[in-house]
């Protein structure tokens, strides 16, 4: 009996098989990568153009993101150290640009969120990239004048570079037709209007991207203390339903900071006890910034379905992975 099972486990795995072979294989593939392959042109030619030093992403770490939502960990040992799979370079960000040298950085990071699926999902890959910056004495005002900049640059760059892509895509360029600044909204007044599902309803009623401000999430992004409970931190929504596609924020700096939000959200402070120390030293710089996921802006710009429609190799929650 043992065997037919293990055969038909093994009939539905060649079925998989086929199906990621097929995936491989979308005769659209080549233009959403070039599209995606475009996108990472501009964004480094306009980063290029701002002196913002790239710096290398870093796969693994003794500290990563803490997250504020459902994610496992995902730890590995080297030589008796532990090391978690980098969830994203949010502190990399914040101790490099301790050094005096330094005012601008950005990396190409990939990142693994081991997420549970969600019923109806469309945008989440539970390995991903984006594009991560921050800024030295930047505010949210920065950021997002910056932001805009870089989206009208890409865009106006892809619409120009890829219009044979579109074409043989069938679909317009209008949604890229972007108007800056965009709108600024906070969450509350969005809630108050739309109710739980704000963002999705906001961004399905939306014809343009649009900041949505003040989330409660992370330890490190900066609560504003004129306004206590509220936060100095923001979304990217991309329209026509697309949903979130950047998060950042103004950053806590401060010791004293650091440690009460970190002690308001449980986060064990042993792990990190170096980065504690750079704060106690003031050798955190006071900064803002943010990051984009590549596959959403590019789901976005090729008007795909579901996020996985951007990938090669499945990354959905959810799924059998072969590759
Ligand atoms: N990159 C984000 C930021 O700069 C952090 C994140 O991805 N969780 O705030």
């Amino acid at each position: 009996m043992k065997t037919y099972v293990l055969k038909d486990e093994r009939k539905k795995e060649l079925k998989l098989l086929d199906k990621a072979l097929q995936k491989i294989s979308r005769k659209e593939l080549p233009h959403i990568l070039h599209v995606q392959q475009a996108i990472l042109r501009a964004s480094d030619e306009y980063m290029y153009k701002k002196g913002v030093t790239r710096i290398m992403p870093i796969m693994i770490a003794p500290i990563t993101d803490t997250l504020n939502h459902d994610v496992e960990d995902c730890e590995l040992k080297y030589e008796g150290q532990k090391f978690n799979i980098t969830k994203s370079m949010i502190f990399h960000k914040q101790i490099m640009l301790s050094s005096p040298y330094l005012d601008k950085i950005y990396i190409v990071s990939p990142n693994v969120r081991l997420e549970q699926e969600e019923e109806g999902d469309k945008r989440h890959l539970f390995e991903f990239t984006q594009v991560d910056f921050e800024f030295k004495g930047a505010s949210m005002d920065d950021v997002f004048e910056f932001q805009e900049g870089l989206v009208k640059y890409v865009f106006d760059y892809i619409k120009k570079e890829c219009a044979d892509e579109f074409k043989t895509l069938g679909i317009g360029t209008s949604h890229l037709d972007v108007t800056i600044p965009f709108k600024r909204y906070t969450t509350q007044e969005l809630k108050a209007k739309y109710g739980d599902d704000f963002e999705e309803i906001a961004s399905k009623k939306a014809t343009q991207p649009f900041w949505l401000i003040n989330h409660k999430r992370e330890f490190y992004d900066a609560e504003d203390l004129e306004k206590p409970g509220t936060y100095r931190n923001y979304d990217l929504i991309w329209p026509y339903g697309y949903i979130e596609g950047l998060s950042g924020g103004e950053r806590e700096y401060k010791y004293d900071r650091i440690l009460t939000r970190m002690r308001e959200l449980g986060v064990d402070e042993n792990a990190f006890r170096n980065y504690i120390e750079l704060a106690k030293e003031g050798k955190i710089p006071k900064t803002a910034g943010a990051g984009f996921g590549v596959e959403r802006m590019t789901r976005f710009v090729c008007q795909q379905k579901e996020i996985d429609d951007v990938t090669v190799f499945t990354r959905k929650p959810g799924e059998t992975y072969l590759f």
